[in-house]
């Protein structure tokens, strides 16, 4: 075990080199490809197969890039998974096994995920939809005006924690009239180091703070409300005009969800974007550890509570409840994490159940299986 009280060694651990990459993968590079991939995909032991990337979604049919070609592929392999949701089916930043048979090219097999973005489907069914994988940025994109709002922003925080993601808030707009000191107070209310962008997407210089998080070979997504500018963003990276932007309501700043689908482009400096559709809210799926991670305070101090199941609201010994008498974080936070911890419960009830539902539907179907053939037996010995 470490001993957290021994003193740092000297040597820097070394960063760790990726296994070494076949000459022939080289065009993947562009893609995102590395050593690590490599890897995995030698595990997916599928010698007939090459590996390319998911770059759109539609209509069940997914669209797959190997070097320039860009090519329509049915999953031929058996995802594991259950019928309840489809996370186990390819999303946008995914990295497949591809064969050709008889002409006809289908998936074979998913890599392992590096990171995984993924949010609560609408409905009441308790599913999980995954919006995108492999990132190595997660762009939050709020704007100047209405959308910039604390509680929106911690959602996708938590969601970018969970993913496994590193999150940049991007706030565009910033050439429309603002309150810089409300931006900043907001922004502190956060409560974690994370990156903080601001961008004037329709102006030449105007993305010039994002350069960092847009090396070649990195895989970013742009997440947020419909009408922030993420399109304009992506066009503008893509230095091109190709994706349709739409005007906003003038009474809220809402968009008029333009952007249908997602899908991943590769920009000319080589970074790999992908654009997504403007959501009305973004539901948190499996996300305890995004929440812990956001409230680290708060999360902390739950471990001096009295009852293991403490709600922190009236309970006797409630380390929580003593952590903020005493200052540490303040009520308005405690509330906040509250009502996401209640949110995350009731998302994993309502999972819980449609999963109980599923299971009593196959069961039903087994019996059902049973009699028919019990009933066949029968008739037979009757004869
Ligand atoms: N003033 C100003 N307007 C911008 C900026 N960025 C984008 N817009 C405008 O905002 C509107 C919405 O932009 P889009 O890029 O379509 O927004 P989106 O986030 O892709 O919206 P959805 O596709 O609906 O999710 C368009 O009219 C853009 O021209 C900016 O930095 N400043
Ligand atoms: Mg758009
Ligand atoms: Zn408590």
């Amino acid at each position: 075990m470490n001993d957290p009280t021994a003193a740092p060694s000297e040597e820097p651990t070394p960063a760790p080199t990726p296994p070494p990459l076949p000459a022939e993968r080289a065009p993947l590079v562009e893609l995102g490809w590395n050593g690590w991939l490599e890897a995995d995909f030698q595990d997916l032991n599928e010698p007939q197969a090459l590996p390319a990337r998911v770059v759109s979604v539609e209509r069940g049919g997914f669209f797959v890039a190997h070097h320039a070609d860009e090519i329509e592929a049915p999953v031929l392999a058996r995802l594991e998974g259950t019928e309840l949701d489809s996370v186990a089916q390819p999303a946008v930043g995914d990295w497949v096994g591809v064969v050709v048979r008889e002409g006809t090219p289908g998936i074979v097999g998913v890599l392992p995920r590096r990171s995984c973005l993924q949010r609560k489907a609408s409905g009441r069914q308790g599913r999980a939809q995954v919006v995108v994988c492999n990132l190595d940025y997660l762009l939050v994109v709020t704007a100047v005006g209405y959308d910039l709002n604390l509680r929106r922003l911690e959602r996708y925080l938590i969601g970018s924690f969970a993913a496994g993601v590193a999150p940049v808030i991007v706030i565009n707009k910033m050439d429309r009239v603002h309150d810089l000191r409300a931006i900043e107070a907001l922004i502190d209310d956060l409560g974690v180091e994370v990156p903080v962008v601001f961008t004037r997407a329709l102006e030449p210089e105007g993305l010039t703070d994002l350069q960092p998080y847009l090396r070649p070979g990195l895989s970013v997504a742009l997440v947020g409300s419909s009408g922030v500018g993420k399109s304009t963003i992506v066009n503008r990276l893509l230095q091109s005009d190709k994706l349709a932007t739409g005007a906003v309501r003038e009474t809220d700043d809402r968009g008029r969800h333009t952007t249908t689908r997602r899908e991943l482009w590769r920009s000319p400096d080589g970074v790999l974007v992908i654009d997504t559709p403007g959501m009305r809210e973004f539901g948190l799926w499996d996300a305890h550890p995004g929440l812990e991670r956001l409230f680290p305070g708060i999360s902390q101090a739950a471990q001096n509570c009295h009852f293991r199941d403490c709600a922190h609201i009236d309970e006797p010994d409630c380390g929580v409840l003593l952590a903020m008498d005493q200052g540490l974080f303040t009520r308005a936070r405690l509330d906040r994490y509250l009502t996401l911890l209640e949110e995350l419960q009731e998302t994993e009830a309502q999972a819980a159940e449609s999963l109980e539902r599923l299971e009593a539907r196959r069961e039903r179907g087994q019996q059902k299986k049973l009699r028919t053939r019990r009933g066949r037996r029968r008739k037979h010995w009757d004869r």
